[in-house]
């Protein structure tokens, strides 16, 4: 109870903060975008991670107004990073199932896009299988209308959930995510190597991108390279960091 009123006015008080951890494009080396991490700076707690409220802000719905304060800061943060010069790092936000079914994504970008002068092309959403698959007519609307702004979808935590290959089909997605749970075990056990080869060879064939999550070691990420996957992102990269951490390593990177 504590947590959820300490929760409660986190927003207004300004307590929370995005942190940036880069994506590697395997073709170039180079880091061609970030996935933008929420955490907490809560008063005598320290740095607050996910874990430990996203799942209570999406029981309360909370999730709808903080995920609207998500959008609008990273496109701040895409402002402010183009006026340093660095005008072509893609950056990713997760949206929540409950932010995806019942806040105004659209209207909420469309404004973030505008308030904050950015190119649509840097912005991507993560949207998980099971925000997808709850509801296939608002699904296919709410992305036909997304990707008419220009921006890009990928699907997270892709391989864990339960979507049908002829949804995903349908679907206007740019990106598959290949969860942690296949890529921890990848250089020793056959069948994850497996499952990762072949949610690339079919993202590829559908002409959608591919990356890996959680890669934490060099061998992790030569086997992804061989199997043609896009880009990799995980601790053998960097973690998230805060946005002047991240820009100093994408600086060093260029
Ligand atoms: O940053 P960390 O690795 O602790 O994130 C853990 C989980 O919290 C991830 O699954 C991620 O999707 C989720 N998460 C992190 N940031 C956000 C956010 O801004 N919005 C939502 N809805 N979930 C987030
Ligand atoms: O959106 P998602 O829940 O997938 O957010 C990414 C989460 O994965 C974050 O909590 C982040 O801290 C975590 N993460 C990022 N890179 C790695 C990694 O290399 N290994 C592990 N174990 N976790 C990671
Ligand atoms: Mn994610
Ligand atoms: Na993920």
């Amino acid at each position: 109870l504590d947590l959820e009123l300490a929760l409660r006015s986190a927003l207004d008080e300004r307590q929370f903060e995005l942190h940036y951890q880069p994506k590697m494009d395997l073709n170039t080396g180079r880091i061609g975008g970030v996935e933008a991490l929420l955490r907490w700076r809560r008063p005598a707690f320290g740095l607050v991670y996910p874990a430990e409220f996203v799942p209570l802000m999406e029981d309360t719905g909370m999730v709808v107004r903080v995920g609207s304060w998500i959008i609008d800061e990273a496109c701040r943060q895409i402002a402010a990073w183009s006026a340093d010069g660095v005008r072509d790092l893609r950056v990713a936000v997760n949206v929540s199932s409950r932010q995806f079914a019942e806040g105004d994504l659209e209207g909420d970008i469309r404004a973030a896009l505008a308030r904050h002068g950015v190119d649509p092309g840097l912005l991507e959403l993560e949207l998980t299988e099971s925000a997808l698959m709850s509801n296939f007519e608002h699904t296919i609307e709410v992305l036909e209308s997304l990707k008419a702004l220009g921006i890009r979808i990928a699907i997270d935590d892709f391989g864990t959930g339960y979507s049908s290959l002829a949804y995903l089909k349908r679907f206007p997605i740019d990106k598959l995510k290949i969860d942690i749970a296949f890529v921890r075990d990848i250089t020793t056990n056959p069948d994850d190597a497996a499952i990762a080869l072949a949610i690339i060879s079919m993202a590829h064939s559908l002409h959608m991108q591919v990356i890996a999550e959680g890669v934490e070691s060099r061998a992790q990420m030569a086997l992804l390279r061989r199997h043609r996957c896009d880009e990799v992102q995980g601790f053998h990269i960097a973690r998230a960091l805060p946005a002047d951490e991240l820009m100093r390593l994408v600086l060093e990177n260029r």
